[in-house]
């Protein structure tokens, strides 16, 4: 039978005292997974003391990640209305037949199990094992497990673990305050969290020495996204390799390739918002199609940020589009965020072979080819083909037909 702890939380901001109790849960009862569950927001708190489900879910997954037993779960997020434990256990206990659920609870939410809504139910459901944070011994846990498994006929287990004062609580302080949070949340999670200002921390200065830049891009971009960008990265000194003058012109392309998708940290909304605080000016189409904005704005934020010079920003600000004259780099730009080798695409008429070898040996007619994909795929799937994006087709289909 598989064991499942479920860590439930608001995790507001996730720090190492959680990872610890899930690691000690993991290993005194042999789990096979831990899930981290983040909580709804309670209605009566603030915006301010609590941020968004999405930036919590988000310092979650950068929190575990690569910790093979651990994961993320949205199922109490998922659900409608207000939530109660003992449902979410509920659906657990369904879903996942031929499982043992634990759940585990730090050591305030003891004291007063007896007030959480249906104790009993959830008791029925599962194993409790509990946590003391440093405001009982080891005795009094064991004790007031004791007392918990007679009062509710259920199972209370004690886990151990060494004393760790840290509380999202004082966290937050911190962060108020200008301290470093640094040894208390996860490295990623102290990007993350300076990157987008939260609990009113300091706007993050943004990284200028290429280690730092892959950490910040690390702890910004969905893992997935972080791949690409290297993968872009690559691709980009490769054919700046092959196309381009010397050493310098290799560099510039790489870091074109790994900055290229840098405002894809940013949710649509939170795109919007920063576009018109750095006025950042954007066309109808652009507002109406949220995917072509973050060219414009990773230009932005690649020149004011990162301290990127002009050819580099601008390959950055058409990679999307293309446009009709483009320069050897924004081509290779261009033309490496489509072929890079984690690229799964829909590609017609084209293959992605055929595609990748054509870049290689003629850059424009690669270009050429990506262009027609696109239009072929925008036009597939009814998606309004921007002006820049058709403008560039078609000058560049004249251009190799003359
Ligand atoms: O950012 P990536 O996913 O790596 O790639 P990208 O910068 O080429 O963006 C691809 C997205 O942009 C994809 O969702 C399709 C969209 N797109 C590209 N050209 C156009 C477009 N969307 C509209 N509406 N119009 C276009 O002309
Ligand atoms: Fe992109
Ligand atoms: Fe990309």
């Amino acid at each position: 039978m598989k064991k499942i702890g479920i860590m439930g939380g608001t995790f507001n901001p996730i720090h190492n005292a959680h990872l610890m109790i899930a690691q000690a849960a993991c290993e005194q009862f042999q789990l096979d997974e831990v899930w981290f569950m983040p909580l709804k927001k309670p209605p009566h708190k603030s915006e301010d003391e609590i941020v968004s489900e999405e930036h919590r879910c988000r310092m979650v997954q950068f929190a575990i990640d690569g910790i093979g037993p651990f994961s993320l779960s949205d199922m109490e997020l998922k659900r409608k209305g207000t939530t109660y434990t003992c449902e979410t256990l509920a659906q657990c206990v369904e879903d996942y037949p031929q499982t043992k659920f634990y759940f585990i609870l730090g050591g305030d939410s003891l004291k007063d199990f007896d007030k959480w809504f249906c104790p009993q139910e959830i008791v029925r459901l599962c194993t409790v094992l509990a946590v003391s944070r440093g405001t009982m011994s080891e005795d009094e846990l064991a004790h007031r497990c004791q007392e918990l498994s007679a009062q509710f006929h259920g199972d209370f287990l004690p886990v151990s673990m060494p004393t760790v004062s840290i509380s999202s609580e004082e966290i937050r302080g911190r962060l108020r305050r200008h301290e470093s949070v640094a040894g208390y949340v996860p490295e990623k999670v102290r990007r993350y969290i300076g990157i987008h200002g939260l609990y009113g921390a300091d706007f993050h200065s943004f990284a200028k020495k290429e280690k730092e830049l892959l950490a910040d891009l690390a702890a910004t971009l969905r893992p997935e996204r972080y791949l690409h960008t290297l993968g872009v990265a690559y691709t980009a000194a490769n054919l700046a390799a092959c196309f381009m003058d010397g050493e310098s012109d290799v560099k510039k392309a790489r870091k074109a390739g790994l900055l290229h998708d840098c405002a894809k940290y940013l949710t649509d909304k939170e795109m919007f918002t920063l576009c018109d605080k750095y006025g950042v000016s954007l066309t109808q189409c652009e507002r109406e199609n949220p995917p072509l904005v973050h060219g414009k704005l990773g230009a932005y934020l690649a020149r004011q940020r990162y301290g990127m010079k002009d050819e580099i920003c601008s390959a950055i600000d058409c990679h999307t589009t293309g446009k009709p004259k483009m320069t050897t780099l924004e081509k290779i730009l261009y033309v490496a965020d489509y072929i890079e080798p984690g690229r799964k695409l829909d590609c017609k008429p084209y293959s992605l072979a055929e595609v990748r070898k054509q870049c290689f040996s003629d850059l424009e007619r690669g270009l050429l080819m990506i262009l027609e994909n696109t239009m072929n795929y925008l036009q597939r799937t009814n998606i309004a083909i921007d002006e820049t994006t058709s403008e560039t087709y078609d000058y560049y289909r004249k251009k190799y037909d003359e």
